[in-house]
């Protein structure tokens, strides 16, 4: 039996990479924060009581920022692959915390390459670190592909930028099985809640219901390459199966702006949507709206533009090459955008009806204050 150690565990990757390896009957080990409140629903329902016979999956508490528990879990599970998928991973909140994304997302992923190396398991122990199309930052071409220079913008992609020069050093200099893969931006319903996609389809539902009336968005002119978390977990897994360590882009190929995010989302609730106006005094308005248990009307304003969500440098347009990963690894998507929004907005109206029925019975939903 393989084990494997997931930094992250408790992110949306995480979640999908550990239910990913259960299956393949890996032993997988996450490291886990100390928080005040509980961080692990996402993997609830993997979860196994440790008093059980024949646990495959096991929490550790640590941090990326403490290297002295970083060492001691390395040693202790001597894992066959560590997964690095922990990370401050806001790129607005890493203008925020510059130096705290600097350590986690850049000295934390040295952490991890020194304790491999200083334990001897640099022969043993194979290193996926999560890198991101946040590294192309200001277009120098596209679509961008393994070979397209960097230029990041942001606190965090500067830290991810060490992150990896960092490993592909540690793989030239010491012989490890090192890699990173370029993800672009992958989406699903277990997707943080800030992230612009799953702020969309969380507030397309909350509207559909009448819980809100309105998004408040920044950029919507932003372009990204939305794929789905479930497909490109299975990437970081062959990744890591290859005879040669090597660096992979891991994207779609195709290119969306956050208005047609947001119009796709509308669309899955039967409300067709008109934009007008110009930057800050763009709105999205209802043209039509056809299924009747939402409660919507034509002319109804549901996207209003709240400059506090403008970056100080933005990332404008990310279209990624998966040519290499298409072809050496055999990877392909099986979701598209559609198919993606599809499920989330479903998911989140699931998510609100639930809490509305609560809420209309009289019950307090936990964790909510107001
Ligand atoms: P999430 O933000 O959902 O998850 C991040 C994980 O990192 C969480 O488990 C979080 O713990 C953990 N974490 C945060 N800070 C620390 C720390 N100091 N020590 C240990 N763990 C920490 O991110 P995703 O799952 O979306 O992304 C996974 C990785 O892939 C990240 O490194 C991200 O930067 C990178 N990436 C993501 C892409 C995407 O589109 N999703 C694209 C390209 C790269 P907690 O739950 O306690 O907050
Ligand atoms: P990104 O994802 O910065 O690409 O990083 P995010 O979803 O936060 O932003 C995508 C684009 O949407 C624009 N935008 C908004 N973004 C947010 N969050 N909220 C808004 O209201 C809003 N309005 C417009 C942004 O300006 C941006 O252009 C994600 C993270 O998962 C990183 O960890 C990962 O490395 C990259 O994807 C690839």
């Amino acid at each position: 039996m393989k084990k494997a150690l997931i930094t992250g565990i408790t992110g949306q990757d995480g979640a999908y990479l550990t239910e990913l390896l259960l299956k393949k009957n890996y032993e997988v080990h996450g490291i886990k924060r100390r928080t005040s409140l509980f961080n692990t629903d996402r993997i609830d329902h993997l979860y196994q009581d440790p008093h059980e016979k024949n646990v495959q999956m096991t929490l550790h508490y640590g941090d990326l920022a403490d290297s002295t528990n970083i060492i001691r879990i390395i040693q202790e599970v001597q894992p066959d692959e560590i997964y690095n998928l922990g990370a401050m991973s806001h790129v607005q909140v890493s203008f925020e915390t510059p130096e705290y994304t600097a350590d986690v997302d850049g000295i934390g992923t040295l952490r991890i390459l020194e304790a491999v190396r200083l334990l001897g398991l640099a022969q043993k122990t194979r290193i996926y670190q999560a890198s991101t199309s946040e590294l192309y930052g200001l277009v120098q071409e596209v679509p961008q592909s393994e070979k397209t220079p960097f230029y990041p913008r942001s606190p965090y992609a500067v830290a991810k930028m060490y992150a990896y020069w960092i490993t592909v050093n540690y793989r030239e200099a010491y012989k490890m099985f090192a890699c990173n893969g370029i993800l672009f931006n992958h989406e699903s319903p277990l997707r943080g809640e800030t992230f612009v996609t799953r702020k969309i389809t969380r507030g397309v539902a909350k509207i559909a219901l009448g819980m809100q009336d309105k998004l408040y968005m920044g950029n919507l002119d932003a372009k990204r390459d939305w794929g789905h978390a479930k497909d490109y977990v299975k990437a970081m897994w062959l990744i890591l199966q290859q005879d040669q360590p090597e660096d992979y882009v891991i994207a779609t190929g195709i290119t969306n702006t956050v208005r047609d995010f947001i119009r796709l989302s509308f669309a899955e609730i039967g409300v067709e949507l008109a934009f007008s106006g110009e930057g800050v005094n763009e709105k999205g308005i209802v043209k039509q709206a056809s299924n009747p248990a939402y409660a919507l009307q034509p002319g109804q304003e549901v996207v209003a533009i709240d400059p506090r969500y403008f970056r100080p440098t933005e990332v404008e347009l990310l279209i990624g090459d998966p040519t290499k990963a298409n072809k050496q690894l055999g990877w392909q998507p099986e979701y598209d955008l559609q198919a993606l929004v599809k499920e989330m907005v479903a998911a989140d109206i699931e998510l609100f009806q639930r809490e509305k029925l609560l809420k209309d019975a009289g019950f307090k939903v936990l964790n909510q204050f107001e």
